[in-house]
């Protein structure tokens, strides 16, 4: 099944562009839903499954499968994912959201941000998005954003996070660690910190990895989110960097203006105005195309498109 995909506007220079019928998903697509946003989707047998964070209206967060033939229009389980022990005993779980997912060698993995006496990095495991195994904590509480590199690097996962508190958190750099196993996690080194308010205000109060990265033949492609605190709170926008194929803790690029902020309605206006946060992209590098999912004002879904080759090259040119 091809990506999902519209052709870039006469009018735009911009590298991503949002599609014209953004959002793609309501905030009240199943009955329990408060707001579905911050979400990850892969392709899967003909065409497309996720793991999409809807809060309910008790705002209660949770993950949920759904799935899709064109990556567009999704049908979202309207229970909550049923883990099952997967790699150690099942462990408390007082909220999941924000997930990520990747395939690896045999399984479609998952990450997100679970409630374990605060936050922290959950993850787990499918073959078919029915059946679905949890697995140890990466880390200690306080940590989100957690974001697997979709192989083994020197033979050992990789995972990006952002430690935090267990607020709201005004702070935060971007850190990779690795293991073995899935289970025991070491080797953390901080990959990207924020930048100078005068250098790059959009990104100078917390970054954090967003899709799983994309290998292209100049590294890995991070999309991240920034954060800029204003008079009136927080101001979520997207950016990219380039890491090092082999040492991705070392950037090789990274953009210094932002290559996508809240400027429509559905991303001004909202449970959390002015945030779009993105989790997954869908991409082909033979056709040279990219679709970015991202959360828009913690309420609804949107999607923005984007040929890989343009974007490596503006991240290069326009680089901190
Ligand atoms: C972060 C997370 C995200 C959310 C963002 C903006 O701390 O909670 O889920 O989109 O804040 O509210």
């Amino acid at each position: 099944m091809p990506i999902p995909w519209q052709e870039k506007p006469k009018n735009c220079d911009e590298v991503l562009w949002r599609y014209n019928k953004n959002p793609i998903i309501d905030r009240y697509a199943i009955p329990t839903s408060n707001s579905i946003f911050n979400s990850a989707v892969v392709p899967f047998e003909e065409g497309f499954a996720g793991v999409f964070r809807c809060d309910n209206k008790a705002v209660q967060m949770n993950i949920f499968a759904g799935f899709s033939k064109n990556g567009i229009d999704w049908d979202i389980d309207h229970e909550p994912i049923d883990f099952v022990a997967g790699n150690t005993q099942m462990i408390e779980s007082d909220y999941k959201y924000d997930p990520r997912v990747t395939f690896i060698e045999d399984r479609y993995w998952i990450t997100w941000c679970n409630g374990y006496h605060g936050p922290t990095i959950g993850i787990g495991y499918t073959f078919d998005f029915k059946k679905f195994y949890q697995c140890e904590n990466a880390f200690l509480p306080f940590n989100r954003n957690g974001v697997l590199f979709p192989q083994k690097i020197n033979g050992k996962y990789a995972m990006l996070s952002r430690p935090s508190d267990n607020g709201h958190t005004p702070f935060g750099d971007i850190y990779i660690s690795f293991s073995p196993d899935m289970k025991y996690w070491g080797e953390h080194r901080c990959v990207m910190k924020v930048t100078p308010f005068e250098n790059s205000a959009w990104q100078s109060t917390k970054i954090g990895a967003g899709p799983v990265p994309i290998l292209t033949n100049d590294g890995w492609l991070l999309f991240y989110h920034g954060v800029i605190s204003t008079c009136n709170g927080f101001r979520y926008s997207i950016g990219a960097a380039i890491l090092d194929e082999n040492n991705p803790e070392i950037v090789k690029f990274r953009t210094q203006p932002y290559l996508l902020a809240p400027a429509e309605l559905y991303e001004l206006t909202g449970d959390v105005p002015n945030v779009i946060f993105p989790c997954a992209s869908l991409h082909s590098l033979e056709e040279d195309k990219l679709a970015l999912y991202y959360g828009a004002a913690d309420t609804v879904t949107g999607l923005a498109f984007g040929r890989l080759s343009e974007i490596v090259e503006y991240v290069k040119n326009n680089s901190l």
